[in-house]
């Protein structure tokens, strides 16, 4: 392992830091990275652009950025110690706990000490001649390493429209993953929202009642399901504690790593009464239940989700006043849970208000943002605020914001401009010791994330242990291996509902040039078989990969 004073000793540039591993990012795939290369005594150090840790817990501070998973079943596991000690105060945490929660994990597991916060790494480039990842950061720091592993996040490369006049408004305006960090007193102003996604639909619910006027800019409506909320008692938290092994149990065993389970019978094996019971009751429930843990075949074919998709649209028009406006709301274009499902808090009755208008962006698109607001062919409102809530590029976009380089000068961005090649979803031919947690083709993408961020740390600290251990160099997928992985993600893709729509899962963002198309950027055949694949491979000595 690299003693990191005397290899700086030992390079010829001394402003170029030595560590065996470098990590980017400090959410919480980077934190527990770090924490598992601290654990293994490697020298390490994470790059991270925000000044404190989290990653989207950090940036998206926006009012009403909260978990659409349970709490429990999304903080880590790894530490009894941690789960003892944290007390989730609501079923869905909400940010600012949720961000608290994490500084306490940084502390706790002394993880700061190895972060570089207010640093942005804008190049990694693999050095042959070292076998080393050479990186260096919009300051000119420069570092070097025999690891990478970003922790990027699969949604932080936040987007902005391209209305003409964007610079012109003179009030304020901001994407919702780039909220001030001071609050922003939002009485008596009119305040605009465009995109109505899982972020969207939560920052409405919140605004329409801190807002005097909140107009929604809507292109299209998404399904949406109660969250159903609520504190968690004192009962309740005694309970979740002692029952932490089956709760992270369960996680494991289900496709998206939630605690929610399909119901196994077909929907058309029960009677029409017997399917509406389900539906009124996981629609009452917390959670995703009503989008995972319906009738298994829901999720597989059109036909049996058609149910399903009547019960929600019925549901909507229940919950709005005015009939044109809810059919305004309900999508026409694809069935419920085909997209990643918003969960809401009185979302719907929030347009019965009367100081919230909908702009349906099909009938009167955006012509230009002016200075004092936004003007469509029906004409200009004026805002105070506008709040662009208008999404990512999806899982290669923060990859793709850093210029990096493998063997033979290939750039990573140029490989995959046709679509990611992986293997595992974790490394790629061509940029050996480089791993993409959460990355391009893994499971963890479509999966609740921390759930998988474990899973993929520790088989990357296991490999890397492996190499160490062995005292080997590097570490690179054979291009069989990477060829089948991807075969197998395509194939994956073919059959799973959310390759049959438009959205980030399916690898659409209408802002980015070359993400007009779908593509296969998430590894659908589950988080099990997924881990499977894993612990095969490293079960048989890490066959698929080259190792030197
Ligand atoms: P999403 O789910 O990608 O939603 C983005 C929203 O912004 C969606 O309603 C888009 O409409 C809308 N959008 C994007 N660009 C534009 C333009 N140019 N004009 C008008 N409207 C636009 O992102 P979120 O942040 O809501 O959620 C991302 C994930 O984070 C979420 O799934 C959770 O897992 C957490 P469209 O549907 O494309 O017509």
């Amino acid at each position: 392992m690299t003693d990191p004073k005397q290899d700086a000793a030992a390079t010829a540039d001394n402003t170029i830091q030595q560590y065996d591993a470098i990590v980017i990012g400090a959410g919480m795939a980077g934190m527990y990275q770090i924490y598992k290369f601290q654990e293994a005594g490697l020298s390490v150090r994470a790059f991270e652009t925000g000044s404190g840790v989290g990653g989207t817990w950090y940036w998206n501070r926006y009012p009403g950025c909260k978990f659409d998973s349970e709490s429990y079943s999304y903080g880590y596991s790894f530490s009894e110690e941690l789960l003892q000690e944290w007390n989730w105060k609501e079923h869905f945490s909400r940010q600012p706990d949720t961000e608290r929660y994490l500084n306490l994990v940084a502390d706790k597991f002394d993880i700061r000490k190895n972060i570089e916060f207010n640093s942005r790494i804008k190049s990694a480039k693999f050095d042959e001649s070292q076998n080393r990842w050479l990186i260096e950061t919009d300051a000119g720091i420069k570092a070097s390493a025999k690891y990478l592993v970003t922790g990027v996040g699969p949604l932080s490369a936040h987007t902005m429209p391209n209305y003409k006049g964007m610079d012109n408004f003179k009030g304020g305006s901001w994407h919702t993953a780039r909220w001030p960090k001071e609050k922003v007193d939002f009485t008596g102003k009119r305040v605009a929202v465009i995109g109505t996604g899982a972020t969207g639909v939560q920052v409405i619910q919140e605004m329409v009642n801190m807002a005097e006027h909140l107009t929604v800019y809507q292109r299209n409506p998404n399904w949406c399901a109660p969250l159903n909320n609520g504190l968690i008692t004192d009962q309740e938290q005694t309970d979740i504690k002692a029952s932490y092994p089956e709760i992270f149990d369960k996680c494991k065993q289900t496709h998206g790593g939630f605690i929610h389970s399909p119901d196994m019978r077909s929907v058309f094996d029960v009677t029409p009464e017997e399917r509406d019971a389900l539906y009124e009751k996981l629609y009452a429930e917390k959670g995703f239940g009503i989008w995972v843990g319906s009738f298994y075949d829901t999720q597989m074919t059109e036909e049996a989700n058609q149910s399903r998709t009547d019960f929600i649209a019925n549901k909507i028009r229940g919950r709005i006043n005015d009939p044109a406006l809810a059919e305004k709301l309900i999508p026409k274009d694809h069935g419920f849970g085909t997209k990643r499902v918003p969960l809401e808090t009185n979302y719907y009755e929030a347009y019965n208000q009367d100081n919230v208008d909908l702009v349906d962006l099909r009938e009167t698109p955006i012509e230009e943002v002016t200075a004092k607001g936004i003007k469509t062919k029906a004409g200009e409102l004026e805002f105070d605020y506008i709040i662009y809530a208008t999404g990512f590029d999806p899982v290669t976009g923060a990859l793709n914001r850093i210029d990096i380089t493998g063997r033979n000068d290939l750039k990573l961005k140029d490989k995959w401009s046709d679509g990611p090649l992986t293997y595992l979803g974790l490394q790629s031919v061509g940029f050996p010791n480089f791993f993409t947690l959460v990355g391009p083709h893994n499971a963890a993408t479509l999966c609740n994330i921390p759930r998988c961020i474990e899973q993929n740390v520790e088989w990357v600290t296991d490999l890397v242990g492996h190499m160490e251990k062995n005292d080997l160099k590097v570490v690179e997928p054979k291009p069989e291996s990477e060829k089948s992985w991807t075969e197998e993600v395509l194939a994956a893709g073919e059959v799973s509902p959310f390759m049959k729509v438009n959205s980030w899962l399916s690898g659409i963002n209408s802002n980015v040039p070359g993400k007009q198309e779908r593509s296969f950027q998430v590894y659908a055949g589950g988080a099990p078989k997924y881990r499977e694949y894993c612990d095969t491979e490293s079960g048989k000595n890490y066959d698929g990969f080259s190792i030197s």
